[in-house]
C-alpha cells in the first residue's frame, strides 16, 4: 500500500467503498489521516466497519465542518448528469473533492528516493478503447525485459493498493475519464492517449467534457513524453498543443491509418507492420501479423502505443518485439475460448461501446455476433463498415428487441446469453467465429462486463 502523505491528523471523507474507495481509506489511515467513510450499500459499509473504519453519511454541508477533503470513487457521479448528494454537499461547503488517483500522485515520491539510483516513473494510459490492453502490454514488455514494473488503476486494482516503488520501478496506470476528471494531482512521466470515440457521455456532459477529462492527463503538470494516437481530430489537436514544433520529440505520434512523416518521433502500423521513425529516419520495423495475442488493427494500435512507451523507457526494438510475441492478451478482450467443428468462440465482453465492438468485428470474418445490453448514446453508425463481416447477430439484453431493430445486419432476439450462444452455435458453419462483442454496457443483466464474459464462456463450454 502507498500511505497517503500530506493529510496527517486530518479527517478525510471517503465516498464509495469498492476497489478504489476501500484501498484509499486504508492508505489514508496508514498515512496518519482519519478517514470517515460512506457507501450507499450496507454490505460495503459492513466490510469497511469490519476493518475498523467509521461510517457516517455526509448528507449536508454542515456535516463537512471538520473535513479536509472528500475522496470519491470513479463510479459515483461528481458533476454530470448530477453530482451525487454527498459530493454536492462537499462542494457547497467548499471542501476540496479528490479521488484515489490524486492522492496517489500526491504521495508517490518519498524522501527515500534520494538513495535510489534510478527514480521510479509513472506511465499513465487513457483513451476510449485499448487502454487496458496497452497498459497490460507495457507491463508485460517491462517484465519480459526484467525491469521492475507494477500495473494498477482502471484495470481492476486501486492505485493506492500497490507497494511503494523500488529503485527504478515503472508503475503503469490505466486511467479512465472518470478518474482523470476528478484527480487534483496528475503528474505522470509518460502519458498515453490511445484514441477517442463516444463513451460515458452522460458522465461528462457530452463529447467536449469527455475529451476535456482525458486531456487533463497532459495538462496538469505536463508529462516528459506524450504518446498520442492521431487518427482522430482530438488526438491531432492534443499532439499539436503539446509539441513546441514539428521536431519536438517529447510528443510521439501513433497511427494505424497512415504513414506518419516529418522530423518528429512517430510509430505507426500499416498492413500489419509496425514502423518507428525518428528525425525522418526509420529506426525499426516489426511484423505484427502472426502475433496471436494482438489480433486486428485495434490491437496493432495498442502495440504501437506500448512500443512507443517502452522506447521512451530505453528498451531496444528487438527486446520489445520478442515480448510482443509472448503476450497472451487479456481476459474479455478478443479472448479465444475454444473451437468446435471449425467454429471458433471469442469473448470480447469488454467491447462495451460501439467503437470497441466495430474494432472486434473488423478483426474477424464470417461472424455470428452476440451483442446487446444497456445501449449507450451515439447510435450505431460506426458499425456500418465492420458489419460486412457479420453473418447474423444474436441479441441479448432486457431491451433486446429494440436493440436488434437498430442493427445494420440480420438479427435474432435472444434476450439471454444462454439462448444467444445456443442459437449461434446451432447455426454456425465451419470457419465461422461466434463473437461476443456487445456494443453496450452490461448493467441491465450483469454487475459488470467481466461477469457477462464469464457467463458467455460458461455457455460456450456447454457446446464445445
Ligand atoms: N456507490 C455508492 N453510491 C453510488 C454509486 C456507487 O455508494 O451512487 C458505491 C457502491 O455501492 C460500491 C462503490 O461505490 O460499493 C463502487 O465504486 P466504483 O463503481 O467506483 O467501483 P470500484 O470498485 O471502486 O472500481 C473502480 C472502477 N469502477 C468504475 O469506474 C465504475 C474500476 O474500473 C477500477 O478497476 C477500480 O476502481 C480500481 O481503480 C472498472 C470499470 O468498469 C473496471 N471502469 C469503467 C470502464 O472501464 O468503462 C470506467
Amino acid at each position: 500500500m502507498i500511505p497517503v502523505r500530506g493529510l496527517q491528523g486530518q479527517k478525510v471523507a471517503v465516498l464509495g467503498l469498492g476497489r478504489s474507495g476501500l484501498s484509499a481509506a486504508r492508505a489514508l489511515r496508514e498515512g496518519g489521516a482519519m478517514p470517515v467513510c460512506w457507501d450507499d450499500n450496507p454490505e460495503a459499509r459492513s466490510r469497511a466497519e469490519a476493518e475498523g473504519f467509521t461510517c457516517v453519511q455526509f448528507a449536508t454541508p454542515q456535516a463537512f465542518g471538520d473535513i479536509a477533503r472528500l475522496v470519491v470513487s470513479p463510479g459515483i457521479p461528481h458533476l454530470y448528469p448530477a453530482p451525487n448528494p454527498v459530493v454536492a454537499a462537499a462542494l457547497e461547503a467548499g471542501v476540496p473533492v479528490d479521488n484515489d488517483i490524486g492522492l496517489f500522485f500526491q504521495s508517490f515520491a518519498t524522501p527515500e528516493w534520494d538513495n535510489f539510483d534510478v527514480a521510479p516513473r509513472v506511465v499513465a494510459v487513457t483513451g476510449s478503447n485499448g487502454k487496458s490492453t496497452t497498459s497490460a502490454l507495457i507491463h508485460h514488455i517491462l517484465e519480459h525485459a526484467h525491469r521492475p514494473a507494477t500495473l494498477a488503476g482502471n484495470i481492476g486494482r486501486g492505485v493506492l493498493d500497490i507497494d511503494p516503488p523500488h529503485d527504478g520501478e515503472v508503475v503503469v496506470l490505466e486511467l479512465s475519464s472518470y478518474q482523470t476528471d476528478l484527480a487534483r494531482s496528475l503528474t505522470p512521466d509518460v502519458a498515453i492517449f490511445t484514441n477517442l470515440s463516444e463513451d460515458h457521455l452522460d458522465r461528462h456532459g457530452g463529447m467536449g467534457g469527455y475529451f476535456a477529462a482525458k486531456r487533463r492527463l497532459f495538462a496538469e503538470g505536463g508529462p516528459d513524453r506524450a504518446i498520442i494516437g492521431v487518427d482522430e481530430d482530438e488526438g491531432r489537436y492534443l499532439a499539436g498543443q503539446m509539441a513546441q514544433g514539428r521536431a519536438d520529440d517529447r510528443v510521439i505520434r501513433v497511427s494505424v491509418e497512415r504513414k506518419l512523416t516529418g522530423p518528429g518521433w512517430q510509430v505507426f502500423a500499416r498492413k500489419g507492420f509496425l514502423s518507428e521513425y525518428r528525425k525522418g529516419k526509420q529506426v525499426a520495423s516489426i511484423d505484427l501479423r502472426g502475433i496471436a495475442g494482438l489480433p486486428g488493427v485495434h490491437n496493432h494500435q495498442n502495440a504501437c502505443a506500448a512500443y512507443a512507451a517502452c522506447r521512451t523507457l530505453g528498451l531496444a526494438p528487438k527486446v520489445i518485439e520478442t515480448a510482443l510475441h509472448s503476450f497472451a492478451g487479456l481476459p474479455h478482450r478478443s479472448q479465444f475460448v475454444g473451437e468446435r467443428n471449425g467454429v471458433r468462440f471469442v469473448n470480447d465482453s469488454k467491447a462495451t461501446n460501439v467503437d470497441a465492438a466495430a474494432n472486434a468485428l473488423a478483426a474477424f470474418t464470417s461472424i455470428r455476433w452476440i451483442c446487446g445490453g444497456l445501449e449507450k448514446e451515439g447510435g450505431f453508425d460506426a458499425l456500418s463498415e465492420a458489419s460486412q463481416n457479420v453473418a447474423k447477430a444474436y441479441v441479448i439484453g432486457r431491451e433486446a428487441a429494440a436493440f436488434a431493430m437498430k442493427l445494420p445486419v440480420e438479427a435474432e432476439v435472444c434476450t439471454t446469453m444462454e439462448a444467444a450462444v445456443a442459437r449461434a452455435a446451432a447455426e454456425a458453419q465451419p470457419g465461422d467465429v461466434v463473437l461476443l462483442a456487445p456494443a453496450a454496457a452490461s448493467f441491465d443483466q450483469y454487475d459488470n462486463f467481466e461477469m457477462r464474459g464469464e457467463d458467455f464462456m460458461r455457455q460456450v463450454l456447454k457446446h464445445i
